[in-house]
């Protein structure tokens, strides 16, 4: 019998009823940032994990995309299911053409392992720089990494916090592959958008070419969901630093949704409502297209028209 290990206490579950988004998503958008928690009885997570989540499978997932509008995801590793991505290529096999991956490898994944992932639809891999994510990896190792997947066209996803870009945006810009970053690197929104933290960001993008997604509205603000004069806008500190992004950058933004949202511990939010974060992000159609359908559709399903 499977043994079911319990949620990290104080876990908060996905939000089951997402509203009904005022903003209509247009068709073709890519939510670029989701992922998928088993579930634990077919997927087990990982020895080494530094939280338990609830499940939020691929069906889940599947139903949260058709609900918003969304046309296709990119499932991104979850930390919870450590190196053992059979728990996303499956959900990236079963979504038919409408999924990419991005993996977490170790340095001496098998070249057949590589091949194998790339088959499935992965184009990338994670590196993962936030401590109470994972375990700090040597950078020797991700150079490794870096090198091995250059060759299949991948590109490395970087998440890190905003404090620690100064100490690595040297060892970033030496990768010998394309970057996506995270959540805007994770701004303090406290901070004035045109201060030296968020400064150094916009430079960082602007010298290495990166991506950059534009997501997590619910993770970096301070001030919370509350709804402006009653209407549904919400996270309203985070607008600023994910519009000049957008602005500065038309060509090299993506959006996700961050879907099951881990580790969250003050609310959950409603995926509705972080549809309508949109407009306030990006402010006219033309914004709109590239960020949600032309920027994605040309990281991760290239030549396929849009
Ligand atoms: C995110 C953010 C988080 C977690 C993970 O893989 C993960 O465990 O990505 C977080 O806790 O900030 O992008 O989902």
């Amino acid at each position: 019998m499977t043994t079911v290990a319990a949620k990290t206490p104080g876990w908060l579950d996905w939000y089951r009823g997402p509203s009904a988004p005022a903003f209509r998503l247009p068709p073709g958008t890519v939510d670029t940032h989701c992922h998928v928690f088993g579930p634990q009885a077919e997927f087990p997570f990982a020895p080494e994990r530094k939280y338990t989540p609830c499940d939020g499978g691929k069906e889940d997932l599947f139903a949260l995309r058709d609900h918003l509008g969304v046309s296709r995801n990119v499932i991104v590793q979850a930390t919870c299911h450590g190196a053992d991505n059979r728990a996303m290529t499956d959900a990236v096999r079963a979504a038919g053409g409408r999924a990419r991956g991005i993996a977490t490898v170790r340095p001496d994944v098998a070249e057949a392992e590589l091949l194998a992932l790339d088959a499935a639809g992965v184009r990338g891999v994670r590196f993962n720089f936030v401590r109470r994510l994972v375990d700090t990896s040597p950078k020797d190792d991700l150079r490794a990494i870096a090198r091995r997947i250059a060759p299949l066209g991948w590109h490395v996803v970087l998440y890190f916090e905003s404090a620690d870009l100064p100490e690595l945006e040297g060892f970033f810009g030496s990768l010998p592959v394309p970057l996506v970053v995270d959540h805007m690197g994770r701004p303090d929104v406290t901070q004035p958008v045109d201060g030296p933290g968020f400064s150094r960001f916009l430079r960082f993008t602007d010298t290495n070419d990166v991506h950059v997604k534009v997501s997590c509205p619910e993770r970096l603000s301070v001030g919370g969901p509350a709804a402006l004069n009653g209407e549904r806008h919400a996270y309203t500190d985070v607008v600023p630093f994910a519009r000049r992004v957008v602005e500065e950058f038309p060509d090299r933004v993506l959006w996700g949704t961050d879907w099951p949202h881990p580790n969250l511990t003050d609310h959950m939010p409603d995926d509705g409502l972080l549809v309508d974060h949109l407009p306030l992000i990006a402010a006219t159609d033309d914004l709109r297209h590239r960020l949600l359908v032309a920027n994605p559709m040309r990281l991760y399903w290239p030549g396929e028209p849009f």
